[in-house]
């Protein structure tokens, strides 16, 4: 068993897609064992995506992850991770296969609707950066 973080970023809340993105995470068998709603400060996008501080892209993306609430939930499931890394996409929507989530719903390589862990120790990270274990259902 494994657990990995998943966000439903502002542009995915604000453009009604929260239910659209839960319903390919149950039909895909990924079970959410947390889910709440934030709206993340500029310092706190910050440090969500610490590890990109040096790119060009930082600056716009954490403006973006701050810009309006996110979903955030907890997935649980074998080999998780990766599973739900295939169905989000590609980063870029323009080279996501058909029937993932970003290439349904995204529209730009920034605003790319969803997030997900890409690896055992980043999920570790997030999901810590955001629920404590009595916010998640196991
Ligand atoms: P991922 O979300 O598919 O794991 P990362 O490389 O970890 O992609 O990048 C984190 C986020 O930063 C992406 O989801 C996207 O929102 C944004 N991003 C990545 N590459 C670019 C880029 O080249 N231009 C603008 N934004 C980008
Ligand atoms: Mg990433």
């Amino acid at each position: 068993m494994q657990n990995t973080l998943a966000i439903i970023k502002p542009d995915g809340v604000q453009r009604s897609l929260i239910g659209g993105v839960i319903t390919r995470l149950e039909k895909n068998h990924l079970s959410i064992i947390a889910m709440k709603m934030v709206y993340m400060t500029k310092t706190q996008a910050e440090g969500f995506y610490a590890v990109h501080r040096q790119r060009p892209f930082f600056e716009s993306l954490t403006n973006f992850m701050s810009s309006g609430p996110c979903v955030v939930m907890v997935l649980e499931g074998e080999n998780v991770i990766a599973r739900y890394r295939e169905l989000m996409g590609a980063t870029n929507y323009e080279e996501a296969a058909e029937g993932t989530i970003r290439r349904e719903f995204a529209t730009d390589i920034e605003k790319n609707v969803v997030h997900g862990s890409d690896a055992p120790e980043t999920a570790a990270f997030e999901i810590g950066y955001f629920f404590n274990r009595f916010e998640i259902v196991s």
